[in-house]
């Protein structure tokens, strides 16, 4: 087992992370060649499949840590993810303390939770890694809505939560700005930032750009998004043959 990630956030570190949706396992070895804090494997909307996932988990160099976002809230979303090896989850659409506890319960072995034990990596050394896993599996939880954002401080309270991750694009469908991240949106995002400060709680958040990552690093959020994968071969595709096509 890895503890990387948890060792990382508690020397204080800002992670910058890649987040990928593209379900591609050579995708992700190539990715773990820029030597990036974590990689994200998105499974909410990303294309990832469970085999794909545990695939790609194998070829990232131990020293990266993998976080999977699960598609949900549930036992087996989380429980899949864990078993795969990621050192931590992202659960999407969090919005009271009782979700959170949810999560938190499904990432925690007995007694402390209700992870059920198993899955191909766990069992290499079962005794080791169920000894460690719940101090070293990070819980992040998604807020990502007004509701959300209303429960922020009860959310960042909840024992076990060891980061509030905004996603900023269901954030602004949610408030009525989408698309834009005004100043309502920014507001918001204040809000849940000073609710994890309040909690001694990490806070993270989905960000577009490098330029954006930097920002909010700057502002204390803990892990920010450097480079998505759709959108970095959507540009690079785009700049490789700008200029070539006949019409
Ligand atoms: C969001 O922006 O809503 C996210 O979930 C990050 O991808
Ligand atoms: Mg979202």
């Amino acid at each position: 087992h890895r503890p990387t990630l948890r060792y990382r956030l508690d020397k204080g570190d800002t992670l910058g992370v890649i987040w990928l949706a593209l379900g591609s396992v050579a995708l992700t070895e190539i990715a773990a060649r820029a030597r990036p804090d974590a990689i994200v494997l998105d499974v909410q909307h990303g294309l990832w499949e469970r085999a794909s996932m545990e695939a790609a988990i194998g070829v990232v160099p131990s020293d990266i840590p993998v976080l999977v976002r699960v598609a949900e809230n549930s036992p087996v979303a989380i429980g899949q993810a864990l078993d795969a090896g990621a050192e931590g989850v992202i659960v999407p659409l969090v919005e009271t303390a009782k979700q959170a506890r949810r999560a938190v319960d499904a990432a925690r072995y007995p007694p402390r939770g209700s992870r059920s034990g198993g899955g191909i990596r766990p069992l290499g050394d079962f005794v080791d890694y169920v000894h460690a896993a719940d101090r070293a599996i990070v819980v992040c939880v998604m807020v990502e809505t007004a509701k959300g954002v209303k429960n922020a401080r009860d959310i960042a309270a909840v024992e076990g939560v060891d980061m509030v991750f905004i996603g900023t694009g269901d954030l602004a469908l949610s408030l009525g700005t989408f698309p834009n991240f005004d100043a309502r949106h920014e507001v918001a995002c204040s809000k849940v930032h000073a609710a994890c400060q309040a909690e001694y709680t990490l806070c993270g958040t989905f960000t577009g750009s490098l330029d954006a990552a930097r920002a909010k690093r700057e502002r204390g959020y803990r892990m920010v998004v450097t480079a998505n994968d759709m959108d970095v071969l959507g540009k690079g595709f785009a700049q490789a043959t700008s200029g070539f096509a006949a019409r």
